[in-house]
């Protein structure tokens, strides 16, 4: 049995020079209306947008099991010292932990909620398996955010990802405003791919997931991408979601109110689209940040 490490290398980027755009062909819903609970009219403007926004998408009740989790993992003692714990690099206070599901049971559960899964197979139109969580603290007062950029570009980077066939739900667990960090995309933004100049640095995820230098869009690709898209803000009560596209490019500001903004982040990737070695870094990434085990979420 052969086991492809390779695939071609369709988005090329952290290259030495600025090179154009690159338009992205392949859709962003592979499902259809009848694989799963969004409707025609929900996945057309997916497709358009490159992301969706649902209120209500989980319970109240819900919303404080998961800040219950949130809060548990962020305080575990055992965990201080685990490479999936990452503090802000300013005030050492938590800013991100990985690999949510191996760590709570009640999160794994989440990834397989049905509600969960079948909108993630419909969106990639196949199986799944879970390529990162994450939850987000981005604490009040210093909370710091997250430079634009696309989640693909990193992953097909550093982690092997071929295509852009891969879909990120962001829960809410705190409420969003426009002032406190919310998610800011820009719809429409998931056609283009934006190849990034300079190569990885070794090892880059040891300072990336506090701030990425790598990969970064430019100044002038973001200008000329704000201007075609619009920028639209995720917002709303806690419970709601997002869903969107694995190439949007995406950011978040500071957060100096005194209302924190966490969120469950789970990536789901079609197991078509497994990964192989990055296409523009030396290693791959630790598997808490890019799973390699490609079995089926059931
Ligand atoms: O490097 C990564 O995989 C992570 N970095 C960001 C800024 N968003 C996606 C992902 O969690
Ligand atoms: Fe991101």
């Amino acid at each position: 049995m052969t086991t492809t490490t390779s695939a071609e290398d369709l988005f090329p980027t952290r290259l030495a020079t600025p090179s154009d755009f690159i338009a992205r062909t392949q859709p962003a819903v592979w499902g259809s209306d009848g694989d799963g609970p969004f409707e025609e009219a929900e996945l057309e403007a997916h497709e358009r947008r490159g992301y969706t926004m649902i209120d209500d998408f989980i319970s109240g009740n819900d919303v404080a099991l998961y800040t219950s989790e949130l809060d548990r993992l962020a305080a575990d003692p055992a965990l201080q010292d685990d490479p999936r714990m990452i503090t802000e690099r300013t005030t050492g206070t938590v800013r991100s932990v990985f690999e949510v599901e191996k760590l709570s049971g009640t999160l794994d559960a989440l990834a397989r909620d049905p509600k969960v899964l079948d909108r993630a197979r419909q969106i990639v139109g196949s199986e799944v398996y879970l390529h990162q969580t994450r939850i987000n603290y981005m604490p009040s007062f210093t909370g710091t955010g997250f430079y634009w950029h696309s989640d693909f570009e990193t992953w097909h980077a550093e982690d092997g990802m071929p295509l852009p066939r891969a879909v990120s739900l962001s829960i809410a667990l705190t409420d969003n405003y426009p002032f406190n960090g919310g998610l800011m995309v820009m719809p429409g933004s998931h056609r283009t791919f934006v190849p990034a100049v300079g190569e990885t640095p070794d090892n880059n995820h040891e300072q990336s997931l506090q701030a990425q230098e790598a990969g970064v869009p430019s100044h002038a690709a973001i200008t000329a991408l704000a201007e075609k898209c619009g920028i639209d803000q995720f917002t709303g009560a806690a419970g709601s979601a997002l869903w969107f596209d694995s190439n949007i490019m995406h950011g978040s500001g500071n957060n100096i109110t005194p209302y924190a903004r966490s969120n469950v982040f789970m990536v789901f990737n079609s197991v078509e689209n497994a990964l192989v070695d990055p296409f523009a870094a030396k290693s791959s990434r630790p598997a808490h940040i890019a799973n390699r085990d490609f079995t089926p979420l059931r």
